[in-house]
């Protein structure tokens, strides 16, 4: 055994010197940046102050990550993603850079807790979940495994909305992270790019029967850059994450203000800001506005001109571009960017427009995030064209080039070239962006080895065809430093005492936790830190929403975004079942349970909002029943971001992974709880085979439908009315919501939700309720064997090393960014 730590920081004993001297740039940070004297400083001051100090100690590192990419001409890879979901960044920083400790001490030396003014550092919430969260581990990571590499996004003044509940049901409410400034960023004001739209295309004659084209847009607005720093694992390299703002041409328009107009004055100046005034919070159905469709085309050309312009500082022409960039698409959300290449190397800096395609194509690469079909965004072709009259063009052009090829060199046929063409014919015209993504790309991934098949067999079938080698896997990841070190010290120390350091920097090394997994004495203590992780959860639970749950049940929880595929539905109906046999048998021997949730859904996703509402309907019932005696609680925890991850992930016994198989394409949350030391209950769906490949299928409980028969059976249609009468637990429960039980305010509130089960359960809730119902009793009986429980929940612990983000970036740049 090693020594104690008493700390997740790099060094077991922090140095005077460093902790006075962090003392001193506190004070200086206080008086000369804030303009506060200590004994006046309030505790956003002395936020402010530790976070610009952390700051400056990152700002040498990452002046020498960007000299070193320079001096050595290595590849730069540009992540572009109109979501990053970061939360906070203060605890990642300094433990990053290795001052976690000593700032502790230096606060407390000026009578200051670093952890309370932690919890005033609002949560950068620029991202929905899963992808934006994604892309957040990969910014860590990038940095981390040495790869110089640049996020472009854009700067929300409002990020994901706060949700709040009245009477059961969520409210939307805005989010200011920036009310208080933010000390992270530097503003950028000589980088800032124009940006078009609307207007017309010129078409000069140059001879040759060439041409030359010039748009002439309508409107424009600047991209101001503001950059904050992104810092890896030791501080071994230091990223940038640019993030876009929109300003106007003119502030102000005098003439109007003069004239008496002062509303109108001010109109540009609005119409600009708007752009990049709030996240989209949909999740996985696109928005579908124009003002989307600005907001994507913005951050492209702002980010693609940028990256023109380093190039040039460094290169003669072009033609290197592939080999000095690597574009990632995050997503379609990005795809304008194809078209946006091409056109400023063709039109801008004059190359031909087949030698501009062609380093276009080697240029980019497209990750794939989801199958829903509903999902693949497309615009109408007259907004296209109205906004981006020369994007249409081009876009015409690329599609007449890629049809040809593949009705003369692969034969294809017209029911083949319909479904590869980027513009969608059937009905109204669409640019489709998943294909333009797909065309426009050398690489394009899917993010889970099962994604990735489904991949090819559905969405991409035509283009898999087209392009053979084109499509790979690459298996989302999450970055160990957060969601282990800093969301779970305990286990983090109690992990080093175990096996040493090496995980630190190396994550599979957790699998010499493996020798652990039976011991007796580390299993006590193994527990003892997730006894503490729980307390802190009902320590929460209970102040924020004045619910109490008792520590020593299972806590059984599901947080990710509201949606009808994760099925939150059929977690809720089990917990229906299970309190109906609490009640009709209370002579049996039943499992304390918390059932907990949280997640957001999109403002318009009525069903989404209906299953909260159910969540809270339920709850109530079920938590206020003597007859249940504790034994069974439901908790909906509201506003689920980042920060509350942080708390709940650590807390967790039972991890809730059970969307219908085929439909999640990855989960990340899964490989989160899975490394904090619980057991999952899930489908085969997503990450969570490898998970299984990796833990090994006796450390996982597996459940339900595969992708192949859930296919099966929608293809080949099914009863769901037979399967619910065959199922009396089912049966009872369903009726017990549709009849109103749980809402006698309103009974027939859920009736619509019931009868989507009963009439086509596309998600297939019925189909696999006995088998989840069994697979929780199943559970149950493991958790009564304390010693399996822990051994199976270590084992979980020693094998989610190959779930690091690191591991997943590594792939990246070697196998697609060739970095
Ligand atoms: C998602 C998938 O649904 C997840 O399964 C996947 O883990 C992540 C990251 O690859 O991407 N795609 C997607 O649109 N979202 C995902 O979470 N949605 C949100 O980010 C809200």
């Amino acid at each position: 055994m090693m020594n104690r730590v008493n700390s997740n920081d790099l060094t077991p004993a922090p140095r005077t010197s460093d902790v006075e001297q962090l003392a001193v740039e506190l004070l200086e940070r206080l008086k000369y940046r804030i303009g506060k004297d200590p004994k006046v400083a309030k505790p956003h001051d002395w936020l402010t102050a530790a976070i610009l100090v952390a700051r400056d100690r990152i700002t040498d590192a990452w002046m020498d990550s960007t000299r070193r990419t320079y001096a050595t001409g290595a590849k730069r890879v540009y992540y572009l993603s109109l979501e990053f979901l970061i939360g906070r960044l203060m605890r990642d920083a300094m433990t990053n850079i290795g001052i976690m400790e000593e700032m502790r001490q230096a606060l407390a030396s000026l009578g200051v807790d670093i952890d309370v003014i932690a919890e005033l550092e609002p949560d950068a919430a620029l991202g929905n979940g899963g992808l934006g969260r994604l892309a957040a581990c990969f910014m860590e990571s990038m940095a981390t495994v040495d790869v110089p590499a640049y996020g472009y996004g854009i700067r929300y003044v409002h990020g994901l909305f706060r949700q709040q509940m009245a009477d059961g049901w969520q409210v939307e409410l805005p989010e200011t992270w920036l009310a208080h400034g933010n000390p992270w960023e530097f503003e950028r004001r000589e980088s800032s790019y124009e940006i078009g739209y609307g207007g017309v295309v010129e078409t000069i004659n140059i001879g040759e029967d060439k041409q030359r084209f010039v748009w002439k847009p309508a409107e424009r607005v600047i991209a101001t850059a503001y950059d904050t720093p992104a810092v890896g694992w030791r501080a071994k390299r230091v990223n940038t994450l640019r993030l876009w703002a929109a300003n106007p041409i003119d502030p102000i328009l005098l003439e109007a203000f003069n004239a008496g107009d002062h509303i109108g004055a001010l109109k540009e100046s609005n119409k600009a800001e708007s752009l990049t005034r709030v996240l989209y919070p949909a999740d996985a159905t696109p928005a579908g506005q124009e003002l989307r469709l600005r907001q994507e085309f913005f951050f492209c050309s702002a980010s693609l001109q940028d990256i023109l312009r380093r190039h040039l500082q460094q290169y003669p022409d072009f033609t290197s571009l592939p080999d000095a960039v690597a574009i990632q698409l995050n997503d379609t959300h990005p795809a304008v960017s194809v078209a946006e290449l091409v056109r400023l190397l063709s039109d801008v800096h004059g190359l031909d427009f087949d030698t501009a395609w062609d380093i276009s194509r080697r240029t980019f690469s497209y990750t794939n995030h989801t199958l829903l079909p509903e999902a693949l965004e497309s615009w109408p072709v007259p907004l296209f064209e109205r906004l981006l009259p020369r994007h249409m063009q081009i876009v015409y052009a690329i599609n007449a080039k890629i049809l040809l090829q593949a009705r003369k060199e692969k034969d294809f046929e017209d029911q083949r070239i319909r479904s590869i063409s980027l513009i969608e014919e059937s009905g109204e015209r669409r640019v489709r962006m998943g294909n333009l993504a797909f065309v426009g790309s050398h690489s394009i991934n899917g993010v889970s080895a099962l994604h990735t098949e489904l991949m090819k067999e559905t969405v991409f079938a035509d283009l898999h065809k087209l392009y053979p080698d084109r499509i790979n896997n690459k298996t989302n990841g999450i970055t160990p430093r957060r969601w282990l070190m800093q969301c779970n010290p305990g286990l983090f120390n109690l992990i080093r005492e175990a096996i040493g350091d090496a995980f630190m920097d190396d994550a599979e090394a957790l699998t010499a936790l493996d020798a652990f997994a039976d011991d007796r004495d580390f299993q006590e203590r193994f527990a003892a830190i997730k006894r503490e992780n729980k307390n802190r959860l009902a320590n929460l639970v209970g102040s924020r929403m004045g619910v109490r749950i008792d520590p020593t049940a299972m806590f059984d929880i599901q947080i990710k975004r509201i949606h009808e595929y994760k099925r939150q539905l059929l977690n809720i109906i089990e917990a229906v079942a299970l309190y109906d046999q609490i009640r009709s048998h209370p002579e049996l021997d039943w499992t304390p349970r918390v059932k907990l949730f949280a997640g957001k859904a999109a403002p318009s996703y009525h069903n989404a909002k209906l299953i909260i509402k159910l969540a809270n309907d339920v709850a109530r019932v079920i938590n206020n029943d003597p007859a249940v005696r504790g034994l069974l609680k439901v908790v909906f925890v509201p506003n689920y971001n980042v920060s509350l991850a942080e708390i709940m992930v650590p807390a967790a016994d039972l991890s809730e992974q059970i969307s219908t198989a085929g439909m999640e394409a990855s989960g990340t949350g899964n490989m989160k709880f899975a490394l904090n030391g619980a057991l999952t209950i899930g489908t085969l769906d997503g990450a969570n085979v490898e998970m299984r490949d990796h833990v090994g299928e006796e450390n996982i409980v597996i459940f339900g439908m595969t992708a192949e028969e859930v296919a099966t059976m929608r293809a080949e249609g099914h009863n769901p009315r037979a399967i619910i009468e065959q199922s009396k637990e089912l049966s009872q429960a369903l009726a017990a919501i549709s009849s109103g039980v749980f809402s006698p305010d309103d009974r027939t509130r859920f009736t619509g939700l019931v009868d989507g089960i009963y009439n086509h359960d596309w998600f297939m809730v019925a189909a696999d309720f006995d088998a989840y119902a069994k697979a929780q009793r199943e559970v149950d009986g493991i958790w009564n064997d304390k010693t399996s429980w822990y051994s199976k929940t270590i084992r979980n612990t020693a094998h989610m090393g190959w779930f690091s983000s690191d591991r997943t970036i590594r792939q990246y740049a070697k196998e697609i960014w060739r970095a």
